[in-house]
């Protein structure tokens, strides 16, 4: 009985062994950077831009945004769709990937900006793991 069991217990551990070198190697935390954030400005609403890299081994999701200096705004995620606007519940910022956020494409829509507003506003990006990040962006009217 003995060695017959055996060979079938080192090939169970082989096998878990396996499981969790596969599965661990997939999962880690992800490690998001911002890089060249811009909103271009048109009456009280902006667009803004940015490309977002995730060098970490986990996957992480956009979920939403604010902005710092003004908490009264709205922050949305859209995405252009068959040439028309759309708002998103979420943005996937796969491990290992980047997602660009650019003009044609995904951005972030800020609406009710004040009136005269220039410099830089801090959007603050709300990552489902990540957490917040805090983004300074350059407005061009
Ligand atoms: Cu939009």
């Amino acid at each position: 009985m003995i060695p017959l069991k055996a060979p079938i217990g080192y090939f169970l551990v082989g096998v878990l062994t396996l499981f969790f070198v596969i599965a661990c190697s997939e999962k880690g935390p992800p490690q998001i950077s911002i890089k060249w954030p811009q909103m271009l400005v048109e009456g009280d609403s902006g667009a803004a831009f940015m490309v977002i890299f995730n060098k970490g081994k986990g996957s992480d999701r956009l979920k939403s945004c604010t902005v710092k200096e003004y908490p009264q705004l709205t922050c949305e995620l859209h995405d252009i769709v068959k040439g028309r606007m759309q708002l998103v519940r979420d943005f996937e910022v796969p491990a290992g990937e980047t997602l660009e956020l650019k003009p044609g494409g995904r951005h972030l829509m800020l609406f009710g900006l004040p009136e005269k507003l220039q410099g830089e506003i801090t959007i603050v990006l709300h990552f489902e793991k990540t957490g917040d990040v805090p983004v300074k962006t350059g407005v061009v009217r």
